[in-house]
């Protein structure tokens, strides 16, 4: 099937289960939140969303498996797979911070070929094929020309369940708090590097997050002509649990600090 029929469909799909959680959001209180772990929260709203989004896309594309982060279906295939984060952004979710997403990306034979990344409450729907360029809704979107870290807005994640590294984060913070326009905690990896690629912050760097958090994301920066990689300045960012994105003028001075550091 061509990239922007499959592209058009898998919008529909993150957008129906958008409006899911959004209609949920309104009746949603603390006692619906079950712990899949520390600090791990998880509801039935993330596994309803996952069931839209899974049906959904097995009818766009029946030959495709999936990777999913409340895991509704374990199905894995050679060429095409889906990675799904029904929600993204739960905590903010559970306690009524209107930042949430679905994010959904297309992989072929390892490597992303679609990214969708919808924001629920702001209805801005994020997406990029691979050499088609960034979307917000229908306006190409690009990162910031920002020159250096010095007139940067710097989004990240902190740790919430393995605190081993902490120290060493707590040095970069100080350090990117220090030196640059200030720091930013959006609560959803997906959102973060959204706000890359379209310019409203120039870097995001985050470590332990799954491929479901980040996947819809990545070529989305990288179309809107951001850079990405891990934390050692390579390319393991998908699985790695490690991610630097920026505008790619500033790429260079994260790695540096966060080198230093790790
Ligand atoms: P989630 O909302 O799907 O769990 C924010 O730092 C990123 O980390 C989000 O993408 C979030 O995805 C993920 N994350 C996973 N577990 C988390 C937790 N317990 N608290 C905050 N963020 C968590
Ligand atoms: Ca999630
Ligand atoms: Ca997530």
């Amino acid at each position: 099937m061509e990239l922007k029929s499959l592209l058009d469909q898998t919008i529909i799909v993150a957008k129906e289960a958008g409006a899911f959680i959004r209609k949920e959001r309104q009746s949603f209180d603390l006692t619906k939140v079950e712990h899949k772990g520390f600090n791990d929260l998880v509801s039935y709203v993330d596994k309803e969303a996952e069931k839209i989004v899974v049906n959904g896309l097995q009818q766009i594309l029946p030959e495709a498996g999936f990777i999913t982060e409340e895991g509704t279906i374990n199905k894995q295939e050679d060429v095409y797979n889906w990675i799904v984060d029904p929600l993204d952004g739960t905590t903010n979710f559970v306690h009524g911070i209107p930042v949430f997403s679905v994010s959904i990306a297309l992989m072929k034979e390892g490597e992303i070929i679609l990214g969708v990344v919808y924001e629920v409450n702001n209805n801005e729907c994020f997406y990029a094929t691979k050499d088609g360029g960034a979307y917000c809704n229908d306006t190409k979107i690009s990162v910031s020309q920002a020159p250096s870290l010095s007139s940067s807005l710097i989004a990240t994640g902190f740790p919430y369940y393995d605190f081993e590294q902490v120290d060493q984060y707590m040095e970069l913070l100080k350090y990117f708090m220090i030196n640059s326009h200030g720091i930013r905690r959006i609560g959803s990896a997906a959102v973060d590097l959204c706000y890359v690629a379209s310019g409203r912050v120039e870097g995001y760097f985050e470590y332990n997050l799954n491929s479901y958090d980040v996947a819809g994301g990545l070529l989305i920066v990288q179309e809107a002509g951001g850079k990405v990689t891990d934390f050692n300045n390579g390319d393991d960012y998908i699985f790695g649990r490690q991610i630097i994105a920026s505008n790619g003028n500033i790429h260079q001075e994260l790695y540096d600090q966060i080198k230093k550091v790790w």
